[in-house]
């Protein structure tokens, strides 16, 4: 079984809440970034907890340590259950998003690739399997890779064992969705789901996924 998890990357509040509901029963949990934070605030995490999905913080957090504990403790604080920070700062900063989650019992997930046709030239070169390394001696959950790159994706499992990796990049960025799942624990769909005319169609077809 895989996760769906929805990118709610949607500018405007009240059409967000209007998705993310009418979409809840399809899915597994919502991944929400700086776009509907910035435009709604983070009070917005209290407004979707009533739909009682686990919500993923997605700030791609890349600070010192100290910095990125603070964010972590303010993400957990507004009733997050999981945070993704980037790797490429080191050991520390992974760990101190690690701990703030395991204090609020919440997941930390470490992005090791990313998915747009840029990533590849500074994640590539062996820095993507060294970032994986390092989320799992840091204790992460688990990674971020790309939905965009299935054959990066196994060469990351082979790094990660059984630690969760979350995919980003099916439909709008061209990456297959029954491709992809049986690679990894959860696709992050956003665009292919929010644009869609009927979200809740566009859903339900990726929702295969949590069945197959
Ligand atoms: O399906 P999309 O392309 O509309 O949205 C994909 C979402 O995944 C969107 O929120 C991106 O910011 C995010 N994402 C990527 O697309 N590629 C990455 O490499 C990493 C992420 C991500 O979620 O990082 C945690």
């Amino acid at each position: 079984m895989t996760e769906l998890i929805l990118a709610l990357d949607v500018t405007e509040k009240e059409k967000a809440l209007r998705i993310a509901e009418a979409c809840a029963p399809h899915l597994d949990a919502i991944k929400l970034g700086y776009p509907l934070i910035l435009s709604s605030g983070l009070s917005i995490a209290g407004e979707l907890e009533e739909l009682d999905k686990p919500l993923i913080a997605d700030f791609k957090v890349a600070d010192i340590p100290n910095t990125n504990r603070l964010i972590a403790e303010q993400v957990f604080d507004a009733g997050f259950s999981s945070i993704i920070c980037h790797g490429f700062t080191g050991a520390d900063a992974i760990k101190a998003c690690v701990d703030v989650a395991a204090d609020y019992g919440g997941s930390c997930f470490v992005v090791a690739e990313m998915s747009h046709p840029g990533a590849t030239a500074f994640f590539h070169g062996g820095t993507a399997e060294k970032i994986a390394a390092l989320a799992v001696e840091c204790g992460a959950d688990g990674i971020i890779a790309p939905a965009t790159r299935p054959e990066r994706v196994t060469i990351l499992r082979e790094i990660v064992g059984k630690r969760k990796i979350l995919s980003p990049g099916v439909g709008a960025q061209g990456g297959d969705a029954a491709t992809v799942a049986k690679l990894v624990d959860g696709i992050i769909v956003g665009r292919a789901i929010y644009e869609a005319k009927d979200p809740v169609t566009a859903i339900t077809e990726f929702s295969a996924v949590r069945t197959a």
